[in-house]
């Protein structure tokens, strides 16, 4: 029997393009997408899809048994900026997904599971340079929370229930093919949809605001490998430090107006410019680099160029 995979929230920003990379790897009918509701064409058309909450252990239970599921991802999330406006919902759905499937995997009804964190895990008092793996951990947001509770679960239910659970504290992640939903991050995405429909940008975070940021093809191949790895090798079952490149959006304009020079952006800074303020500016990835040879290959530049060419082709 090949073995089959199953995404949970398959149909947001990081979702889709997972799901499409692991289709043109292990073939289509080998990867079932799932999300509360339908995604995007391509997704849909690319292979099987199965209409799932997160949080509805039973019907997962189900899917699994009828399909013999080895690997799930579980991607399903509120995102930090949407989790501030709905708390209780945030944590329901956050944490409930993680605990049902950490049980479906303790119960045997699969192998290994990847479950994304977040840098949203550090807080004001955590080191903000060069933010290492462990340190002070003291969140402020509710996703924070939620991101900082689910890798303790997940530690736990690996060292107690031998449970192959893989994680990685994603940044700021930047991608055309899906919109990001909810995020502090999400400007990194729209600075680029509105540079090309407008020719401006009105960003919600302060110009000199700098975080740690991902190109989406980086995310997704760090993502495969962490999952090839052989499991003696994976020292870090909380959640690994993910980095690529920090920028500030002044930067971010400034790559932009090397391609388009008359791109203006402007500043009116929101709720979000406090929770970005509370994240880590950079990001220390030894322990990744170490344990499975994590190297991310997109730099601003590429990013710009990519991000401006792909959204142009796709409107
Ligand atoms: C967010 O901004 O909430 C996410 C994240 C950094 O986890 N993109």
């Amino acid at each position: 029997m090949p073995k089959k995979t199953l995404i949970v929230g398959a149909c947001g920003q990081i979702g889709t393009e997972l799901t499409l990379a692991l289709r043109s790897r292990c073939g289509s009918e080998s990867v079932i997408a799932s999300d509360i509701r339908e995604g995007q064409q391509e997704l849909m058309r690319s292979g099987p899809f199965v209409q799932l909450d997160a949080t509805d252990k039973a019907a997962i239970r189900e899917v699994l048994e009828s399909n013999e599921i080895s690997d799930v991802y579980l991607m399903a999330a509120m995102l930090s900026a949407t989790a501030e406006k709905n708390p209780a919902t945030a944590w329901d759905l956050n944490m409930g997904s993680l605990l049902n499937i950490l049980e479906l995997a303790r119960s045997g009804k699969f192998n290994k599971l990847f479950w994304p964190s977040s840098i949203a895990v550090f807080g004001p008092s955590t080191p903000r340079t060069n933010t290492p793996q462990s340190t002070v951990m003291e969140p402020t947001t509710v996703y924070g929370i939620s991101k900082l509770a689910g890798e303790g679960w997940c530690a736990y239910y690996h060292r107690k229930f031998g449970v192959d659970v893989r994680s990685i504290r994603y940044p700021g992640l930047i991608s055309w093919k899906a919109q990001p939903g909810g995020g502090t991050t999400d400007y990194a995405v729209e600075i680029y949809q509105e540079a090309l429909s407008s020719g401006t940008y009105q960003c919600f975070v302060k110009e000199d605001t700098r975080l740690p940021m991902m190109y989406m093809e980086d995310a997704i191949s760090g993502t495969l490998q962490l999952m090839d790895a052989p499991s003696a090798g994976i020292t870090v079952r909380s959640s690994y430090n993910l980095g690529a490149l920090s920028f500030t959006p002044a930067q971010m304009a400034e790559s932009i107006r090397s391609h388009m020079p008359d791109f203006r952006i402007s500043y009116a800074p929101d709720y979000r410019q406090e929770i970005a303020e509370t994240w880590p500016e950079s990001i220390d990835d030894s322990k990744a680099r170490e344990d499975w040879g994590w190297h991310p290959r997109f730099g601003l530049e590429d990013i710009t160029r990519e991000m401006l060419s792909r959204l142009r082709t796709k409107s």
